[in-house]
């Protein structure tokens, strides 16, 4: 193994580079029952980039946010968030990053502990999901986002950001929802056989099958890594993506399906991509540090 990977074990963290900002006692990595791993990368970004600064800024925003959850009623933060500090994958290759995340993946597998990944583009999924496919081969990742990112190669890779939900079809079946924008490439590629298998629901079945939900949770596994892209969400709630798309998921649609999910299957993991920053405008961050944590708390019901 790279000896370069820092064992998560010994990472370190100032309280303002810490999920919440929390103490000790519920933010060291022996205790802590999730994990959070920033990976800064952008280097395949087709058009703003700044995704690389995506985990600060969801960091830094949820400094500020209540710690109590009142949708739950419960204070989530109690089961331990672990906050490692950031991979030092900034200029790396994307092969090598992917395999930087997928070995650091595995690290905190191994350690029993409940990965959630804070990209940087949304290549960071794929080092991800194959790690999580070597220890949970039912897997099957659930994929919300604007794009189908169904390309098999974009700008010369097959790691683009574009690439990310063909090269995880190729790892495990996936389900993807909230889509609104894909090339002609990629539509054929879809009503092949091979390529059908690939759920999808877009943003138009979402619009037109009021019960879209329930298929959802039939067509998944019974383990699921989620990966969240934000431009699922309307831009109206969240601007600061490289990629924007007009429509998308509302905050409540979007929380309700998770939940289902969360309820119906064991999400062994997640990720939140492609926040690239706006200067002046929290709302996205804030939205990504908000979401992070509800969505622990739909995995980690406090005991009643
Ligand atoms: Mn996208």
């Amino acid at each position: 193994m790279d000896e370069k990977i820092a064992s998560p074990a010994i990472t370190v963290n100032t309280p303002s580079r810490n999920y919440l900002g929390l103490e000790e006692e519920y933010s060291s990595f022996k205790k802590a029952k999730a994990v959070i791993m920033q990976a800064p990368y952008d280097r395949t970004t087709t058009y703003i980039h700044g995704a690389a600064n995506g985990p600060e800024a969801i960091l830094e925003a949820s400094r500020y946010m209540e710690r109590f959850d009142d949708e739950l009623n419960q204070e989530t933060f109690k089961m331990g968030i672990h906050t490692m500090d950031p991979l030092a994958i900034k200029d790396l290759s994307s092969e090598a990053m992917v395999d930087k995340i997928y070995a650091q993946t595995l690290e905190l597998l191994k350690a029993n502990k409940f990965p959630v990944i804070l990209g940087g583009e949304h290549s960071v999924t794929i080092g991800a999901v194959k790690a999580f496919k070597e220890n949970y081969s039912n897997l099957s990742v659930l994929q919300l986002d604007a794009h189908n990112d169904m390309r098999d190669i974009y700008f010369g890779s097959k790691l683009n950001h574009g690439c990310v939900a063909r090269r995880i079809s190729e790892i495990c079946p996936i389900v993807q929802i909230g889509t609104r924008s894909m090339s002609k490439e990629e539509k054929d590629y879809l009503s092949t056989d091979v390529g059908s298998k690939v759920k999808t629901v877009s943003v138009y079945d979402i619009l037109e099958q009021p019960m879209w939900k329930d298929s959802v949770s039939n067509s998944l596994g019974d383990s699921v890594y989620i990966t969240i892209d934000l431009d699922v969400f309307d831009p109206a709630l969240v601007p600061a993506t490289g990629t924007p798309e007009p429509g998308g998921l509302g905050w409540y649609e979007a929380l309700s399906l998770l939940k289902e999910v969360a309820k119906d299957k064991k999400v062994v993991g997640f990720d939140v991509v492609e926040l690239c920053p706006i200067k002046g405008s929290i709302r996205s961050d804030f939205l990504a540090a908000k979401l992070i944590y509800r969505l622990l708390g739909y995995v980690f019901p406090a005991k009643k």
